[in-house]
């Protein structure tokens, strides 16, 4: 069994188009429930596991379709039927077929020839029912695959491997036994015992009643049956039929019609019960996620920053570099309920976007209060807070007061003024141009000191608050909005899953 386990293809390789689909929709829906998890409610898990489960079930034997075999021993006239039933003259009559190569197939409507090469039929010995000329008359048998397989007598080990394949997979097993060989032992202890726990997928024909006498047929139907019993099969259906004559042959289709269509209202029931669990499921996350700027946490820095002292901090940095203040205070330590506050502010902002459990997922997927607070003083001791006067500008002030005084004094010599005892009363015109020029450079270098002090120390402070607030940022996107994105990620994996079980 093993070496033909290794070569035999999974029936989801033999399905058709309609299985697949079906089956790509429970794989998606199964999915949904597995990462939704604990965020599913559980009734609602449960009930979609119900589903998936039964509707594999299902899809294990394929919803494209109705596989019907013919089997029994040698002349019992399978082949004869199998032409009775499609109509056609194409299965070779009276001919022994000893190897399993010999299956014959019809195949109402197109596809399953994934089905037909598993089954190992010959593409010669395959043919499709149902053309334009047929009408409507073939339309109730549309998907069924029947088969008319080797002679079970002819040899019984390979042809056992062929029943066991197919047994699975087969809706319908029809037994072809005649009047002479009906209690063939080799039917009965090789085969039909072996089939107990299978009786829904099987019928009994006894074919060429033609050739029994009106008044016996009765008794011959029911030995068949008591035979049928002694295996312990219980309720399998035993018909008459002549594929000769032709009696027997619609109700033989009749049933195959109602294998079909029962298969047919099973696999649409599969699909509405998926499309149910969808829906429920739906029901689950929302149609949307919070987008980017609902998981923005300016909002939060701003809030720590504030808390930290950051731009009071900045401003004394500033203040220091501008010569108006003597030392910087240090950070604060961010109090507990400022962080709560901010970060539950922020989590009902995100969360309200989806449902409760999701959001309680949020809630426990985001850094505690605790921590938060911990990451944002730790953030802010990492940020560089210098703050010096410069001493190039004090030089530089230094420089223009002495030459402020310098021109002073150049001025007064000019003017004959005697400030301190220089130039003796009279006015002096060489002194002018000298106090002028002195006088204009140390304007002009105070006033470009001042200014390009204010301006480093807006330069600095901006810094200080830059650095800070990226420090912060790094803390709440770490202990906010990153969680959050991983949890609301799976929140839309869900309802992508949904929407494609849904059936688009
Ligand atoms: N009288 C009579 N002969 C039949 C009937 N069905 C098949 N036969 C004949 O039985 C022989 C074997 O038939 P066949 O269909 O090849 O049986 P298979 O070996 O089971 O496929 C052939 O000669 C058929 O003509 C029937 O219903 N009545
Ligand atoms: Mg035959």
């Amino acid at each position: 069994m093993s070496g033909t386990e290794a070569i035999v293809p999974q029936h989801s390789d033999l399905h058709g188009e309609q299985t697949r689909a079906l089956s790509h929709r429970v794989s998606s829906l199964d999915e949904a429930r597995e990462i939704g998890g604990d965020r599913l409610d559980p009734a609602v898990a449960e009930r979609v596991e119900v589903v998936v489960d039964r509707v594999r079930e299902r899809i294990e034997l394929g919803v494209d379709h109705t596989i019907v075999a013919l089997l029994g021993g040698t002349g019992s006239g399978k082949s004869s039927l199998f032409n009775a039933v499609c109509g056609l003259d194409f299965a070779d009559v009276g001919v022994k077929r000893p190897t399993t190569s010999k299956v014959t197939a019809c195949v109402w409507g197109t596809g399953g020839e994934a089905l037909l090469d598993w089954l190992g039929v010959a593409v010669d010995r395959r043919i499709e029912r149902e053309s334009l000329l047929d009408g409507e008359t073939e339309a109730p048998l549309r998907g069924l695959v029947l088969l008319d397989l080797p002679d079970h007598d002819s040899i019984e080990p390979a042809h056992r491997e062929v029943v066991d394949r197919l047994l699975p997979m087969a809706d319908l097993l029809v037994w072809v036994v005649d009047p002479q060989k009906y209690a063939d032992d080799a039917l009965h202890s090789g085969y039909l015992r072996h089939l107990v726990g299978h009786e829904g997928a099987m019928a009994v024909v006894l074919n060429q009643v033609d050739t029994v006498p009106e008044e016996m047929r009765d008794e011959l139907l029911a030995d068949v049956s008591r035979l049928v019993v002694e295996d312990g099969l219980r309720g399998v259906p035993v018909r008459a039929a002549s594929a000769r004559t032709g009696e027997g042959v619609p109700e033989l289709r009749d049933r195959l019609a109602a294998v079909v269509s029962r298969k047919s209202v099973a696999a649409e029931r599969a699909g509405a019960e998926v499309s149910d669990a969808a829906t429920l499921l739906a029901g689950q996350v929302a149609e949307r996620e919070p987008g980017a700027e609902q998981l923005d946490v300016s909002g939060v820095v701003d809030v720590l920053a504030e808390a930290a002292g950051l731009p009071a901090i900045a401003d004394a940095v500033g203040a220091v570099v501008r010569g108006g203040a003597a030392h910087v205070p240090t950070f604060g330590a961010v109090q507990a309920d400022t962080v709560e506050l901010a970060r539950s502010a922020w989590w009902e902002h995100v969360a309200r976007a989806v449902p409760g459990r999701w959001q309680v997922a949020l809630r426990e997927a985001v850094a505690s209060t605790e921590r938060l607070r911990e990451d944002a003083d730790d953030a802010l001791a990492s940020v560089t807070v210098v703050a010096r006067r410069s001493r190039v500008a004090t030089w530089a002030l230094g420089l223009s007061v002495v030459l402020g005084v310098v021109a002073v004094l150049a001025g007064s010599i000019a003017a004959g003024v005697n400030l301190v005892g220089l130039g003796g009363g009279e006015a002096n015109g060489w002194a002018l141009p000298p106090a002028v020029v002195t006088g204009a450079v140390a304007v002009l270098l105070a006033v470009g000191t001042v200014t390009t002090r204010r301006m480093l120390a807006n330069r600095r402070s901006e810094r200080v608050l830059h650095e800070g607030r990226a420090a912060l940022e790094r803390v709440a996107v770490a202990g906010l909005a990153g969680p959050a994105a991983v949890v609301l990620a799976e929140h839309r994996r869900v309802r992508e899953l949904v929407r494609e079980a849904a059936g688009g």
